[in-house]
């Protein structure tokens, strides 16, 4: 597969006219007529010859948190820009945009970022392009410098920035998106089945989770509780869970299905537990995302301002209960997960309800653990690398066949790989909670293949420890191995 990305990097600039139509239902008036299209744009031969287009002066921006593959985009796109071509980076995310702060990037930096992790050749930030306001300071940013496409690397929040961006600055300016998050909630299989950055932060995590699970069978005394990034999405969890088989592991979609409170889930983690201990193995390995809070009900309570029905849980097993901490929102409206410590308050749980409910279990020492940014800031692993730089270019070709409002995709389905452009009105909905139309967030579904395994060997896990020889590592998504599937 990484072969095929590199060959099709490789393959001489090509144009994009529309392909396969979508059944996409439009929302009246969200955006302007000329930009729904319900065609996916596909490399054509008929299209437009690119070496017959004018000059263009193409503006780039990161958005969002940090992911692995976003410098290698910039490369992409560098390697394969026109002499008569500009590339301008705008710095420190949209904020840097409305502010105008950036810097031109020339092939020379390709030297300097190619396979690099993180963002920070740019840098990037959370800012929410929605007011008339903003649009007219970008607009007039980018026509005081002249820019005529504006590439957006983000994620779902990022691309919905996109889509309001390509209305607002429609006639003057072309916006396409590049989709990124290591959350790997911004999709439309089989078009658009992963974001880059995934893998590598997948692979970073399942890396640090089997270094505990190695450590802990080694000395037999430690049970570790890691809390993994993924904020709405538990598809970094899941993909870490197939990779190194934790004794326990709970996704936010599971608790959504089971109808879980907080006690269930201590309870679960317990019973795992006490079932090691009775086999003489008081060690294992607890893996949740982060993004589990958001659905306990005990927690959601918590998150909006009221800490009673936690600490009522907290109380009924013996635990401490806690004083309320505030709750930081972004721009979007999205919780900050990573500082609220749910990891130390899943291990205080689970040692009180151990105490409470199984006095046959002693000496139980629980260790908690969040592994989260330096996922974000890893070098890209062979896959992310490829899938980003062949992304950059997929991005300046659709630049030059002149389309707009549209999501860089890579169709991977049939052994193949097809790079796409995909009108980002077909992932809009209307998000009641936010009382808004978004570029919609795709959480683990119950029906996805990936799942369905999970939920069949999960119970095999609580048993096993790590082994020598080690399992082999992914070279690419675990969730690709169900093939046409995706
Ligand atoms: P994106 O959706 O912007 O890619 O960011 C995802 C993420 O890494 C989440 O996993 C995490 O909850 C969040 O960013 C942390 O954000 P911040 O950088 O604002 O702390």
């Amino acid at each position: 597969m990484i072969d095929a990305l590199i060959q099709q990097f490789e393959s001489p600039l090509c144009g994009f006219s529309t392909g396969a139509a979508l059944d996409v239902v439009h929302p009246a008036g969200v955006v302007r007529d000329e930009l729904m299209q319900p065609h996916v744009y596909s490399k054509s031969e008929h299209a437009t010859p690119v070496q017959s287009v004018p000059p263009l002066r193409i503006g780039v921006v990161f958005s969002g948190g940090p992911a692995p593959g976003g410098h290698d985009v910039l490369c992409g796109i560098l390697n394969h820009l026109r002499p008569e071509d500009a590339l301008i980076g705008f710095c420190n995310g949209p904020g840097g945009l409305l502010r105008s702060e950036h810097k031109v990037l020339t092939p020379d930096d390709i030297q300097l970022i190619e396979g690099v992790g993180g963002f920070d050749f740019l840098g990037t930030d959370r800012t929410k392009l929605s007011t008339t306001d903003q649009f007219n300071v970008v607009s007039d940013v980018i026509e005081s410098m002249n820019i005529s496409v504006l590439i957006v690397v983000g994620g779902d929040d990022s691309n919905t920035n996109a889509l309001f961006l390509s209305d607002a600055l429609f006639g003057r300016c072309h916006v396409i998106g590049v989709p990124k998050t290591i959350d790997g909630d911004l999709g439309y299989p089989p078009y658009l089945p992963v974001t880059f950055g995934f893998h590598t932060a997948t692979q970073h995590y399942s890396r640090l989770v089997q270094q505990l699970a190695i450590d802990a069978v080694a000395t037999k005394k430690y049970w570790h509780v890691v809390k993994l990034m993924g904020r709405s999405a538990s598809h970094v969890a899941l993909e870490v869970a197939h990779q190194v088989c934790p004794n326990a592991c709970v996704l936010a979609e599971e608790i959504m299905v089971s109808g879980w409170h907080f006690l269930d889930v201590i309870n679960y983690f317990s019973s795992v537990i006490h079932d090691r201990f009775l086999q003489k193995k008081p060690y294992g390995v607890i893996v949740f995302p982060e993004g589990m809070v958001g659905v306990i009900p005990e927690f959601q309570s918590f998150l909006s301002g009221d800490i009673g029905p936690l600490n009522e849980c907290l109380l009924s097993i013996g635990a401490s209960p806690l004083s309320m901490a505030s709750v930081i929102l972004d721009a979007h409206g999205n919780p900050n997960l990573s500082m609220l410590q749910s990891e130390k308050i899943i291990q205080d749980a689970i040692a009180a309800y151990l105490a409470h409910h199984y006095s046959d279990v002693s000496n139980v020492q629980l260790m908690a653990h969040f592994f989260g940014y330096t996922g974000r800031s890893e070098d890209p692993t062979a896959f992310d690398s490829a899938y980003a730089l062949l992304l950059g270019k997929t991005a300046y070709e659709l630049a030059l066949s002149g389309v707009s409002s549209v999501i860089v995709g890579c169709d991977f389905s049939n052994q193949g790989v097809q790079p796409v452009g995909l009108p980002l009105i077909a992932m809009l909905h209307f998000d009641d909670a936010r009382s808004m139309h978004v570029i919609q967030k795709q959480l683990v579904s119950t029906s996805d293949p990936d799942y369905q395994a999970y939920v069949q060997q999960k119970s095999d896990w609580v048993t096993l420890d790590v082994r020598v020889p080690r399992s082999a590592w992914f070279e690419y998504p675990y969730r690709f191995r169900f093939g046409d599937e995706w």
